[in-house]
């Protein structure tokens, strides 16, 4: 009997114990893809709707191999047409580093706009040179880099035969003054343990999770510990990102000692054979003393595992407060040894040349910029074509 064989193969599905499958839709539905794979890697053949969601959940996390010899192997009838066509489609054409720059430095060309400037003048006279000085400031560049920059312009103006040729200097000069804060990400540990600080809402813990997701792309095993343990919305929100990044987690419930967090963390990460450890950690404690107090523990934690580790220890600073940052740069290097800057937001302001006084200030390498709040839009600071959208 045809009823007959449902009712058995339901019963049997009830019987395959606590997985539900409206359950794993709702998980889905969250994007916490890697929960699902998790869940499913050893179970998705037991019925039609497990290797469903599995399959969903493959190719969400952009495990194509895997997803394209499943639908193989069930044929493309049984799973959801969405799926398949996201599968097969071509992946979407990606968009150049100068590109993402141009569109992270909107604002910077938008509301400034060197390019715009330099297009609309002619004559290099009087006006030109007093507004130039203006836009750089602006800009954020500083004012004696503004004004110094402006003075040599001056100087050689009988040596540039056109506006072009003087915008020229401008970009070889920014070039020059970045290119002190060339800096590679480069991991050679394993597992590499990366520190993330900076202040409250300068967006650690999302360049945490985009990273994790650059990370995961690569083929690393990574592991995110969320050593922030001050608000329970902080590991909540980290959690959420370890799940759309693909990364696995360790974390503990508000006012866990973040250092015990991240005892637990290493043992983990060097245990069980993670290639990189991603560190978050709290921006905000009842005072500025405590704040660093706690980052030299946390430094101090992973120098029990290896002496000469972290590998990174990388300082988030917000882009749209321009040149502020640099006094919080000044607090957290006076008491860790800061590796590396991420300059994030920096599609959130119209004083991207901030980066200039930042780094001529600090001299420690910028190693990425956050050009948005998509999963992707974090980028290894390249200064060629970092200055080339500035000025396109
Ligand atoms: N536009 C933009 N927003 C960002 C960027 N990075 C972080 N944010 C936002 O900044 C806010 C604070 O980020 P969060 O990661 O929670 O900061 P944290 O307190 O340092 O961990 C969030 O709303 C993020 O979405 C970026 O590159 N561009
Ligand atoms: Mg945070």
């Amino acid at each position: 009997m045809v009823f007959g064989f449902f009712r058995r193969k339901k019963d049997k599905d009830k019987k395959t114990g606590e997985l539900k499958a409206g359950e794993l839709r709702k998980l889905l539905k969250e994007g916490k893809y890697k929960e699902v794979a998790d869940l499913l890697k050893d179970r998705y053949r037991e019925n039609n709707e497990f290797t469903q969601i599995y399959f969903e959940a493959l190719v969400n996390l952009g495990r194509r191999e895997e997803a394209k010899r499943l639908l193989q192997e069930v044929g493309k009838e049984n799973l959801p047409p969405s799926a398949v066509l996201k599968l097969i489609e071509e992946p979407p054409k990606k968009e150049s580093l100068f590109e993402k720059f141009k569109r992270g430095l909107k604002k910077t060309r938008e509301l400034i706009g060197l390019g715009k400037f330099f297009a609309s003048h002619r004559e290099l006279d009087e006006e030109f040179f007093e507004e130039l000085e203006e836009l750089l400031i602006k800009l954020d560049v500083g004012v004696d880099t503004a004004v110094s920059l402006v003075e040599e312009i001056r100087k050689k103006r009988n040596q540039f035969k056109d506006i072009n040729e003087v915008k020229e200097y401008l970009k070889r000069r920014f070039k020059e003054i970045l290119s002190k804060c060339r800096g590679e990400f480069k991991l050679t540990k394993k597992p590499a343990v990366v520190l993330f600080v900076g202040v409250n809402g300068s967006g650690k813990t999302t360049t945490v999770g985009k990273l994790a997701y650059k990370l995961v792309r690569e083929g690393k095993k990574v592991l995110i510990v969320a050593a922030d343990t001050f608000r329970a919305a902080a590991t909540e929100q980290l959690k959420t990102w370890a799940e759309r990044s693909g990364a696995d987690f360790v974390g503990d419930k508000e006012g866990a000692d973040p250092g015990a967090v991240l005892y637990r963390g290493l043992q983990k990460a060097f245990g069980e054979n993670y290639d990189v450890v991603l560190v978050d950690t709290a921006g905000r404690l009842h005072t500025k003393e405590h704040l660093l107090r706690e980052m030299q523990k946390l430094v101090k934690v992973v120098k029990k595992f290896d002496t000469d580790q972290p590998e990174e220890v990388l300082l988030v600073l917000d882009a749209t407060i321009g040149q502020n940052s640099i006094n919080q740069a000044k607090l957290f290097a006076s008491a860790v040894d800061v590796t590396g800057i991420v300059l994030t937001k920096l599609d959130g302001t119209a004083k991207g040349g901030a980066i200039i006084a930042i780094c001529k200030t600090l001299g420690i390498p910028v190693k990425f910029v956050g050009v948005g709040e998509g999963i992707e839009d974090l980028e290894p600071f390249d200064v060629e074509k970092f200055v080339d959208a500035m000025f396109d």
